[in-house]
């Protein structure tokens, strides 16, 4: 058998060609990393310019499309999930990845994230968090730890924080994992496994914005004289009340996979709806089915 052409002739994509126009994130923002170890990722698992496909809200992580030279759409605020859950259904030989922020996941995509999950739609779903709304300069955003100060809470933020690790747990994700940008290794290795599973893969990273909340996550970084907490020796990561326990440990917490499970998909489950009724109208063409259905409504 011959091998494919694909395989014999292609050479991994380097980041000179996967890299659009220049980011215009601030210097030092938690966002390059994540963008650079995204590069490192289709160039490490070979995954072509029309194989890649990036997809996001607004905000200043969901400008991530715009600067990956491939395919990918920045979406409306909070709305990204659904889009990607269309391209993940209807393309299954792609890997939807879809990139955002705190305020675009847990704010106004809150419901959306929640559903994401529970439908176990196969992407990958990589949320940048920097604790705060960056692009619209400085509001309290659903990760705000209390006491922040901002422009919607110029006293302090007073609200409990979502917990993303919680959140994503009892909306029923199969992946669940958190990383931060501090620690490119690990960022790296969570993204593939999350690539690799079958399903809904969330990952919160932690993603300091250094214009808004400068330090933030310096207790996460031993560089800056914090601890980076590996997940528990022996961890199972099939042990969602485990899972949810460890989720529970004070900031800055654990890093690592904290739950997968394998469970259908959407996917899956959309796929073999579509066999069933493909056998119904087994030998007719697309249009004598669009003909049947509109003389039923007749
Ligand atoms: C429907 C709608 N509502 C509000 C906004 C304004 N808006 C743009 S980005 C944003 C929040 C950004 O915060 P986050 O999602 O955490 O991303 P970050 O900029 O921190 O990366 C808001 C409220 C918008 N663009 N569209
Ligand atoms: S405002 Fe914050 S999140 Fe936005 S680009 Fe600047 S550092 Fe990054
Ligand atoms: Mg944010």
């Amino acid at each position: 058998m011959s091998t494919p052409l694909a395989e014999v002739e292609r050479k991994p994509l380097t980041k000179k060609e996967l890299a659009a126009e220049h980011p215009t994130w601030c210097p030092g923002c938690g966002d390059f990393s994540v963008l650079a170890l995204y590069f490192k990722l289709m160039e490490k698992r070979r995954i072509w310019h029309e194989k890649v496909t990036t997809v996001a809200g607004i905000g200043c992580s969901s400008r991530f499309p715009y600067f990956v030279q491939a395919h990918g759409a920045h979406f409306i605020h909070g709305r990204a999930l659904p889009f990607a859950t269309g391209l993940s259904l209807s393309r299954p030989d792609l890997h939807v990845f879809v990139f955002g922020g705190d305020g675009d996941a847990f704010s106004i995509g809150g419901n959306h994230f929640n559903h994401c999950a529970r439908k176990n739609v196969k992407l990958t779903y990589l949320v940048m968090d920097n604790q705060v709304y960056g692009l619209t300069k400085k509001q309290t955003s659903p990760t705000s730890p209390i006491g922040f100060k901002s422009k919607t809470d110029t006293w302090g933020a007073q609200d409990e924080p979502v917990n993303p690790m919680r959140q994503a747990l009892t909306a029923g994700a199969t992946f669940v994992a958190r990383t931060t940008h501090t620690n490119p290794k690990h960022l790296l290795e969570v993204m593939e496994q999350a690539m690799d599973h079958d399903g809904f893969s969330f990952i919160e990273c932690l993603s300091e914005c250094t214009e808004f909340f400068e330090g933030a996550f310096d207790s996460s970084n031993p560089r800056k004289g914090g601890e980076f907490l590996e997940m528990p020796q022996g961890h199972d990561v099939t042990d969602e009340m485990a899972a949810y326990r460890i989720a529970g440990v004070p900031f800055p917490g654990h890093f690592g996979v904290f739950y997968k499970v394998q469970k259908t998909t959407k996917n899956a489950k959309e796929a073999e709806i579509n066999r069933r009724l493909r056998e119904k109208v087994k030998g007719l063409e697309d249009w004598q089915i669009l003909q049947q259905n509109f003389d039923r409504m007749k």
